[in-house]
């Protein structure tokens, strides 16, 4: 069965779950402490030399890195309905798989490592909630006339950019001003086999 190395406060070990329990596949979790830095341990870091949650595991392959990871799920156990595979509707999807890893990143992820964990992470919290306003913005407007960012349909475009929007409150920005934006949020929860977590 897969393996699925996480921990319950990440938003990217969620989203490899999210899609996971989306597609129907069983999966085990594996909670990597990450408050004991367990994710630095030699026999983890012999897995991801980065550190960093989540892993997956499925038989011999081990890969890092959640949007990877969503690919990788995708493309074995979904066919081509939440990854396509045309030139440009791949890139399409892949644009927001960039997104999710800089600008969503840079914004929302990086205001809720912030109030979440304070000071110590470094993290310049007016420039992330700078870089929220920015990307809040843009997927409401680019949400204004859609449903799912990508096609008539969900793809995992939207898995890997759904979590630390819908966290976004944990990073104190407010979703009010983008009612485009909640309403996919509230699209993507109805999803069937959908899960949460903490704070969704
Ligand atoms: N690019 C990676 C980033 C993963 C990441 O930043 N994971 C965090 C938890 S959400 C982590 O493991 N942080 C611990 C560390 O970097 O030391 C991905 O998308 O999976």
């Amino acid at each position: 069965m897969i393996k699925i190395y996480g921990h319950e406060v990440s938003g990217n070990a969620y989203k490899v779950q999210l899609l996971a329990s989306l597609l129907g596949v069983e999966y085990e979790w594996v909670r990597v402490d990450l408050m004991k830095g367990e994710h630095k341990s030699p026999k983890y870091l012999a897995r991801n030399p980065f550190g960093q949650i989540p892993i997956l595991e499925d038989g011999d392959v081990t890969l890092a890195d959640a949007q990877a990871i969503l690919v990788y799920l995708a493309r074995t156990y979904g066919g081509d309905e939440w990854l396509p595979t045309d030139a440009v509707g791949l890139a399409q999807v892949v644009r927001w798989l960039s997104i999710a890893a800089g600008e969503v990143r840079q914004g929302v992820e990086n205001a809720r490592l912030f109030h979440l964990f304070g000071e110590g992470t470094k993290i310049n919290i007016e420039r992330a909630t700078l870089k929220s306003q920015f990307i809040l913005n843009q997927l409401n407007q680019h949400l204004r006339d859609r449903l799912w960012l990508e096609f008539e349909r969900p793809t995992i475009a939207d898995v890997a950019v759904f979590p630390y929007v819908a966290l976004a409150k944990d990073g104190k920005i407010e979703l009010d001003n983008y009612p485009h934006v909640l309403s996919w949020i509230e699209r993507v929860k109805q999803l069937p086999n959908f899960v949460g977590m903490k704070g969704i």
